[in-house]
């Protein structure tokens, strides 16, 4: 086991630059090349990659500090000193005797796009020219990935405009546009490897153009590769400035800026404008480093919804985290960003008056979720009738010894599911989910209907499992039985999972009809009302009846019209005749 110091490395000219993320903690494991920290110069952000493999010991610098070439960084335990490399410990900031400018200038000038062919052609009658787009300068990488691609054919760019993303082991980078015109052809892809010289596609340069000589972009683009030798690039002096088609964001490093060991990620100070076609650049002004950007694409996510809580709106690693945390958790009321549904504004009711604030709890907010997604996701339509329900309720109080005697409560609600479950029997369509894909509906074999019981923390809705095959006494016990579990919050999880249909039954509370929301991906709920003596025309007369308001809910995706109202009428015509639950 050895210690070692592990100094911030040479950077290339600049006097110091700021630390603005740190990527490990004390007790990690890191390897060689892992990003320790991130650093910020007034042009640039880079990574800090590691020089040495181990457990990391001690980290002393802190987020803000401005740091130098040299500056004593991080402790790094090591198991095998022999194994690192000679730049592993870093106790000068400068490895070798040749200066890492002078080597990679030495090393650029052999394999620099000065040779490298940017084949312009000669200009047309209107003066427009084309151009290759070709890869620039890597600073000694073999190849590097293009990780995205910011384009398309047809696309009018402007100097500077990004092209592609390039990513190497340690850093990424841009790939701007050498200068304005349309882009005529492009043949990369995401995940295809290229190399320096490169032809990636070719573009029409728009009026008469200077040459863009091959040493404007040798000269303006940084390394790619991380490793000291590899630091850019081509002197100045190669170049012939009088001749150049300035390119915008590239120059802000330069050469002389090169950082040996780190790469710059994103250009400082300068706003990228997106192409000026139709397209936005959806990652304009999007600002973190290859650590953040690596982890953003394991994850899948898009970095330009996120907000950067870093310096100068930087997106760190936490940020990613916290946005995937987010999305998983799904608690947030609000529709996705770009769902198209204006949100609701927030307002400051204390300017109205007194108000007091008070927490959701966890079946509230799951609550808010789910009904915010039914609402949004399923076209709602509500069909009303009224059940007549005489004789069901005569028959229910002739029960009533029998009640006594099995301690066992007959309501209302015990019938109904058993005659919901018929009626799903008769109506297959209710009992089905529809793919969210909208190609296809799952017809489901079982009946298992969930009944939304209203409790002191929130709405809860338990499933009872396999309606169809139940008694109505064992239908009231467990519905009982469920509901009391449901206002003890001693539910299981399973217990609320599975359902196909759910009655919500308002009936106990008041109200003549209402209309309940689906829920979702069931397709289908009943709101019962409270049941009442009303006038029912006979045919001669009107005559005193019990009668039941009910209000199906449906999705009309899934469900038509007409279907409802065979629900609907089936359901009534067994509530009002429970001899039909025998049929
Ligand atoms: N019309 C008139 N009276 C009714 C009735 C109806 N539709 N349904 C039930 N009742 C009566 C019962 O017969 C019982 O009367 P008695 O005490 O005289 O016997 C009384 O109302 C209380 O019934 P209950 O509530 O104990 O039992 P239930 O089987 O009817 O309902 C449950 C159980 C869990 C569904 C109910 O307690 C509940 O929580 N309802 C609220 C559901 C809800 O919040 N829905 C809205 C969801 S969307 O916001």
């Amino acid at each position: 086991m050895t210690l070692k110091a592990v100094n911030v490395p040479d950077l290339g000219g600049a006097d110091e630059v700021e630390v603005i993320e740190i990527n490990v903690a004390v007790g990690d494991r890191i390897a060689i090349d892992d990003p320790l920290m991130a650093l910020e110069s007034d042009k640039a952000s880079m990574d800090m990659p590691a020089s040495a493999a181990g457990v990391v010991k001690a980290i002393h610098v802190r987020v803000g500090d401005k740091v130098s070439t040299g500056v004593h960084a991080f402790d790094v335990e090591t198991e095998d000193a022999a194994a690192e490399p000679a730049s592993a410990t870093t106790e000068s900031p400068q490895p070798s005797n040749q200066a890492p400018n002078e080597s990679s200038a030495n090393q650029s000038a052999a394999a620099t796009p000065a040779e490298t062919p940017v084949e312009t052609a000669p200009q047309d009658a209107a003066g427009s020219q084309r151009m290759d787009i070709i890869v620039p300068d890597l600073g000694g990488a073999d190849s590097v990935e293009v990780v995205e691609v910011l384009i398309a054919s047809g696309d009018t760019v402007a100097e500077g405009d990004g092209i592609a993303v390039l990513e190497g082991d340690k850093a990424s980078m841009d790939l701007p546009a050498m200068a304005s015109g349309v882009i005529d052809e492009l043949t990369i892809a995401v995940g295809q490897q290229v190399k320096t010289g490169d032809r990636i596609g070719s573009m029409t340069v728009a009026g008469a153009v200077k040459a863009v000589p091959a040493a404007a972009v040798t000269k303006s683009e940084p390394a790619i590769s991380g490793a000291p030798s590899s630091a850019p690039a081509a002197p100045e002096s190669s170049a012939s400035p009088a001749e150049m088609t300035p390119p915008t964001a590239p120059q802000s490093l330069r050469p002389d800026d090169g950082i040996a060991g780190i790469t710059r990620v994103h250009e400082q100070g300068q706003k990228r404008a997106g192409p000026q076609s139709q397209k936005t650049n959806p990652r304009a002004d999007i600002y973190a480093g290859p650590a953040v950007r690596g982890l953003a694409r394991d994850f899948g996510v898009e970095l330009s919804l996120i907000q950067g809580s870093g310096p100068r709106g930087r997106i760190v690693k936490e940020d990613v985290q916290n946005f995937v945390k987010a999305r998983l958790n799904n608690t947030s009321a609000a529709p996705a960003a770009g769902s198209g549904v204006p949100p609701v504004p927030e307002v400051d009711f204390s300017q109205f008056g007194e108000v007091e604030e008070v927490a959701l709890n966890g079946i509230q907010k799951a609550t808010v979720t789910s009904m915010s997604r039914s609402w949004l996701n399923v076209p709602h339509v509500t069909q009303f009738d009224y059940a007549d329900v005489t004789e069901l309720e005569a028959f229910r109080k002739t029960l009533k010894p029998e009640m006594d005697a099995r301690k066992n409560k007959l309501t209302p609600l015990p019938f109904l599911l058993l005659a919901v479950a018929r009626a799903l029997r008769e109506n297959p369509r209710f009992n089905s989910s529809i793919h969210p894909d909208g190609t296809r509906i799952f017809l489901k074999k079982y009946c298992n209907i969930g009944i939304a019981v209203d409790t002191p923390n929130g709405l809860m809705v338990p499933v009872i499992r396999d309606v169809d095959q139940k008694s109505v006494w064992d239908l009231a016990e467990e519905s009982r039985e469920l509901a009391a579990k449901a206002r003890d919050r001693k539910l299981k999880p399973a217990e609320m999972q599975g359902g196909c249909f759910t009655i919500s039954s308002l009936g106990n509370i008041g109200g003549e009809g209402f209309t309940p929301i689906v829920n979702a991906p069931e397709v289908a709920i009943l709101g019962v009302s409270k049941l009442d003596v009303r006038p029912v025309w006979d045919g001669s007369s009107f005559q005193p009846r019990q009668t039941l308001p009910l209000s199906l809910s449906y999705d009309h995706k899934v469900i038509n019209g007409a279907d409802a109202g065979r629900f609907m009428t089936y359901l009534c015509g067994v509530l009002a005749d429970i001899r039909r639950l025998l049929l």
